[in-house]
């Protein structure tokens, strides 16, 4: 009997849930039914506050400090200086031609220089950064939000992850990359840093921006930003698990 409300919704909410209705249609009432589809309805909600629950934890602030607890020495790590000749050269000038690349699914790819960077909205913080090699430091980190940079060009619907490309080469030949969610990328303090402390970043620490995504571990923390790539997944890029240490074996999700 096909009847608005009776089996073949029943069927539907079934499918929808990608179980099999047939073992569950023998000896059931109306009645029994009705509680039934009520219970997928609770049980909807149920997965709707816990996905809400889990955004709005996701958009929680990391601690913030004051300025007077910085450390007195941040260290370098990992790659200190890219060391090319195109490099040396793009800090020789100041970075006066060095150029942010914006590319992938967004509406309008951009290259932006670094004063362009500097005039979208921006952010400063004094954050602590956790190594995983067992090190931490605070600093206070100044950036454009990454919320800015995807707003001015536009973040198309395939679009799931950014991709973060290096200007270093590691000692396996293979660039430096890292990529987020786009939950973490419109995070109030998710930054592409070009100030530390007040002063242009350093070279060790990743002039002449970096990302900052404070909620995640160091190695997410990209240095030598060349590109913003938006990607829909990881297929094709490197070995395909979303960042140069990923790809190695640690946690995509370095949520702390
Ligand atoms: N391009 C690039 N980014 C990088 C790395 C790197 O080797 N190359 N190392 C990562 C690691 S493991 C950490 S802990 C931090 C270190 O940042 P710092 O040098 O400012 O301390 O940068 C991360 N970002
Ligand atoms: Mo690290």
């Amino acid at each position: 009997m096909a009847e608005p409300g009776g089996l073949d919704r029943r069927r539907f909410l079934l499918r929808g849930l990608g179980l099999a209705a047939a073992p569950l249609v023998a000896g059931c009432d109306r009645l029994s039914e009705s509680r039934w589809v009520a219970g997928i309805l609770r049980a909807g909600e149920a997965v709707t506050h816990g996905v809400q629950r889990t955004l709005t934890w996701r958009r929680a602030l990391a601690r913030e400090f004051p300025e007077s607890a910085r450390s007195a020495v941040f260290p370098g790590n990992g790659t200190t200086d890219p060391g090319t000749a195109a490099y040396q050269a793009l800090a020789a000038s100041g970075f006066a031609e060095w150029r942010l690349e914006v590319r992938g699914l967004v509406e309008r790819p951009a290259r932006l220089s670094l004063p362009e960077v500097r005039a979208l909205p921006a952010r400063t913080q004094t954050t602590r950064h956790d190594c995983v090699e067992g090190w931490s430091a605070i600093a206070t980190w100044t950036g454009a939000r990454m919320s800015a940079l995807l707003d001015r060009v536009g973040v198309r619907p395939e679009a799931r992850y950014v991709v973060i490309r290096c200007a270093d080469l590691m000692s396996s030949g293979e660039g430096y990359y890292e990529s987020i969610d786009l939950v973490d990328a419109y995070h109030e303090q998710t930054l592409l840093a070009y100030e530390m402390n007040g002063r242009p970043l350093p070279v060790a620490q990743g002039a002449p921006l970096r990302l900052r995504v404070e909620r995640q571990l160091g190695y997410k923390m990209a240095k030598y930003v060349t590109a913003v790539e938006l990607v829909e997944r990881f297929d094709g890029i490197a070995r395909g698990r979303g960042g140069y240490w990923e790809d190695r074996g640690y946690e995509w999700y370095a949520g702390i």
